[in-house]
């Protein structure tokens, strides 16, 4: 049987993805939790993990680096997709791609007035297409996290960002004004390994299919 390599993030992808994995028969000798190791044996000896960035999943999987990887559809979005199969949506770590305001900014006023908003954001792709669908000129500032800190230091007039519960936007006197899409994780594979390793990768894309049906 071929070797196969799955990128995984660590955090909610990892906790939603274990199950999955034991689905498959595959399962994690070391928890990332609480190892430093970066590269996890599994009970199967072809298969193995490698923990990187949430965000860097899909350069592991495009470069052949991993065969399978996780990640969610924000992160696919900004990557691009090229060289990936994105065969199965898993369901997992769900959540929404929100715009948000301070709490007494009038968002409806100024996208009715033409304002040129200033939207500080992780997502550049993303937001600029939905501004651009709605016809809102925009100023876009990248940032690389805690985008709920930027219109509360004047950086921004709203953010985009990921809601689950709404409590970081809450403890932050924001609100979310307009849903740009829900969000969950996808499995990809990289498309040159899923023609060469099809007898060792199938099973276990049958295999996901399966749990996340169930
Ligand atoms: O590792 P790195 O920091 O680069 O990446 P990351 O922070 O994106 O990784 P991680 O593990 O936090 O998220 C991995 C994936 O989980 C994301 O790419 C999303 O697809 C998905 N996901 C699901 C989320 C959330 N829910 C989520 N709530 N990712 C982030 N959040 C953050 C959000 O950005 C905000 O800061 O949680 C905060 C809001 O949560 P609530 O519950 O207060 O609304
Ligand atoms: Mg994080």
């Amino acid at each position: 049987m071929a070797e196969i390599t799955i990128a995984l993030s660590k955090g909610r992808i990892f906790d939603d993805t274990a199950p999955l994995l034991e689905a498959a028969g595959i399962v994690a000798k070391d928890n990332p939790a609480s190892s430093r190791k970066l590269i996890l044996d599994t009970n199967r000896a072809n298969v193995r993990l490698v923990i990187v960035r949430a965000s860097d999943v899909p350069t592991y999987v495009q470069y052949g680096a991993a065969d399978l990887g996780i990640a969610g559809k924000d992160v696919l979005l900004e990557h691009g997709g090229n060289g990936l199969y994105q065969p199965l949506d898993l369901n997992i770590a769900r959540c929404r791609m929100m715009v948000a305001v301070p709490e007494g900014f009038d968002y409806d006023s100024a996208v009715r007035q033409g304002a040129r908003l200033r939207v500080a954001t992780k997502y550049l792709q993303t937001t600029r297409e939905h501004f651009a669908d709605k016809g809102v000129h925009v100023d876009l500032i990248k940032l690389y996290g805690s985008m709920e800190l930027a219109p509360l230091v004047g950086l921004a007039d709203a953010i985009v960002d990921l809601v689950s519960t709404g409590s970081t936007l809450k403890a932050n006197h924001l609100r979310a004004v307009e849903e740009i899409m829900p969000i969950s994780s996808r499995l990809i594979i990289n498309q040159a390994a899923l023609k060469l390793k099809r007898e060792t990768i199938q099973p276990i894309l049958d295999a996901f299919a399966q749990a996340v049906k169930e």
